[in-house]
């Protein structure tokens, strides 16, 4: 009797050990069913399953599904993230090796409830799969050893197989791109302090051949090593993208956006075009405004294979000022996620966030800032397109503000074609008096003209039009 007891005791735990595929934070029950049955206990009978709040339960993104992957070869995902906790090559403060706790910690109110107005959706109702893949474990004492054991565990994941997604949504994104012609994994890194892409760079070459990056940053971060530096002391965190240049494992068409740090002089900028970056600086935004920003890293990045790596430091310090080298003046929070969404449909194959420095930190404002941008990084990968604005508000005609829809149409010939049309924009009202000349099933509805059939789909609420 009592091995027969001993081994049901045991059971849950060589389970644990032996069956790691993706474990939700949340108890299985039925796993303890042999030993006790809890559903008669007082807790379960009472009050169900003991679930995760947000602000409990063990770490891991936004509550997502966790494991080591480097040792879990059964574990699948079609975007995980990973932590990169390494900061020995910064310039000035160091401590980026925590931000993967800080940015995950500043994701616990982050679930799976994830729609929002901007982007229109949920990137948990794309179809992908998300997978927290954990922290690889870096050598804190050498750098050399550190980029490799980083190159390694990117390499590795990047072979493995998709998860292919886990709804209809789910779109292949890489496989066009490959060398080989098949479906990779992406990954959203945590930095780290920014000398992480350099390995990054150096696995996704080795998948994709050189690609494109656009680089959110205060700072160039392409200066040539420091003068006099041999040998491992010439990778910081301010030289890994020249010494990338010279490794060809970029385009000559990448693009920073948000530069406004202190340079030597111009020679600095003539030294960033050989490294192949354009320059969007920090005040361009006010010059040009947000659209026009947009439609010059979609320009410049066109249809190639991206990567996109952001530091916080591209945001003013006053609303992320944990970070290794802050500098004045930056952008908001607000200013870069708008951006992001403006980059939706660019051939992204993968992004990360660097130079969190958690120890710098008010009120984990940053963590906090760093999470929701990954938050946008998650649906930014799977979107097509950017999302067209919720409402837009028009000029002051009277009384109230005139509501207008944007939408874009999709225009059905008499002979079957169909063909997507501009965006335009109708105010409230015109759409309601066009609803009300169509069908009355409320969803969706068509307008006939002489040219064509155009579909209008209303939402349930009727807060967003949007002709599909
Ligand atoms: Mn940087």
């Amino acid at each position: 009797m009592l091995p027969i007891l001993l081994c049901a005791i045991l059971s849950p735990v060589i389970h644990a050990h032996t069956h790691r595929e993706q474990q939700p934070l949340q108890p299985d029950l039925n796993r303890l069913v042999d030993v006790v049955d809890v559903s008669t206990e007082p807790w379960t009978s009472k009050y169900g399953a003991q679930i995760d709040l947000g602000y409990t339960g063990p770490l891991s993104f936004s509550h997502l599904p966790y494991t080591r992957c480097l040792d879990d070869g059964a574990a699948l995902f079609d975007i995980g993230i990973l932590g990169m906790p390494f900061d020995t090559a910064t310039s000035y403060r160091p401590g980026a090796r925590f931000g993967p706790f800080a940015i995950r910690s500043g994701s616990r109110r982050q679930s799976a409830r994830g729609y929002t107005l901007t982007w229109g959706t949920s990137p948990y109702d794309l179809g992908a799969a998300f997978l927290d893949c954990g922290d690889i474990p870096l050598s804190a004492t050498d750098n050399a050893k550190a980029i490799d054991q980083m190159e390694a565990a990117y390499s590795t994941l990047l072979a493995r197989p998709v998860r292919g997604g886990v709804t209809s949504a789910y779109k292949s994104r890489t496989a066009a791109f490959a060398k080989d012609g098949k479906e990779h994994p992406r990954l959203i890194t945590l930095g780290g302090d920014h000398t992480i892409v350099l390995p990054i760079l150096r696995s996704l070459n080795k998948v994709y051949g050189p690609v494109s990056v656009i680089h959110f940053d205060a700072h160039l971060d392409t200066w040539a090593p420091p003068a006099g530096a041999q040998g491992q002391e010439r990778i910081t965190h301010g030289s890994f993208f020249s010494i990338a240049a010279d490794e060809h494992l970029m385009t000559n068409t990448s693009i920073h956006a948000g530069i406004r740090c202190k340079m030597t002089g111009p020679q600095d900028i003539a030294h960033d075009d050989t490294v192949g970056f354009q320059v969007i600086s920090t005040d361009d935004i006010d010059d040009y405004g947000i659209a026009r920003v947009i439609e010059k890293i979609r320009q410049r990045i066109g249809d190639s294979p991206v990567y996109l790596s952001l530091d916080i430091d591209v945001v003013d310090p006053g609303l992320a000022p944990a970070t290794g080298t802050p500098e004045a003046g930056g952008w908001t929070t607000r200013e870069v996620k708008r951006i992001l969404r403006g980059l939706a449909g660019l051939n992204f194959v993968g992004a990360d966030i660097v130079e969190v420095a958690p120890a710098y930190d008010n009120a984990d404002i940053t963590g906090i800032a760093a999470a929701d941008i990954v938050h946008d990084f998650m649906a930014m990968l799977q979107l097509d397109e950017p999302p067209l604005p919720h409402v837009t508000l028009g000029p002051d005609t009277g009384d109230s503000p005139r509501i207008l829809f944007s939408v874009r149409c999709k225009l059905r010939y008499a002979n079957g074609r169909t063909d997507v049309g501009k965006s335009i924009r109708r105010p409230l009202s015109s759409l309601h008096e066009n609803l009300a000349e169509c069908n009355d099933s409320g969803m969706i509805a068509y307008r006939k003209s002489q040219r064509c059939c155009v579909e209008l789909k209303i939402s349930e609420t009727g807060e967003r039009g949007r002709l599909v």
